[in-house]
């Protein structure tokens, strides 16, 4: 008799640790199916950042779970965006509005801030 299921265990809460700045994300598969509702909800988000600081409309936004999130950055200097838990990352270019766009498809709250700064710039809530 082996203990396999304890090595399971033990691969099961890596996978679930794995959720740090920089690790990266799972796999994050797509919504479509065959009982998909007529075209997913489109969330936008813009944040605009100038001497340092992110501005939104909201500092917590939320999202239905499934919807698909656009994410428009504009910034002042050179910048990198980062959203963490889907570990997604803007590069930005002053004066330069740029775009991410994915289907929230995990549910949670996920951190979204400018890694040159620090400064955080909203909270995404899936679900
Ligand atoms: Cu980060």
């Amino acid at each position: 008799m082996r203990p396999r299921t304890i090595a399971w265990a033990v691969a099961a809460a890596m996978t679930l640790a794995a959720a740090g700045c920089g690790e990266p994300a799972p796999a994050v598969p797509g919504t479509a199916g065959p009982s998909a509702s007529p075209g997913p909800r489109v969330v936008r988000v813009a944040v605009t950042v100038t001497g340092g600081k992110a501005r939104t409309a909201q500092r917590r936004v939320k999202v239905p779970r499934g919807a698909v999130v656009e994410i428009t950055v504009t910034g002042d200097t050179p910048e990198e965006f980062h959203l963490h838990g889907y570990d997604r990352e803007l590069k930005i270019t002053p004066g330069r509005p740029a775009t991410l766009r994915f289907t929230a498809a995990t549910p949670g709250v996920f951190e979204a801030e400018l890694h040159r700064s620090g400064a955080r710039a909203f909270e995404l809530q899936v679900g």
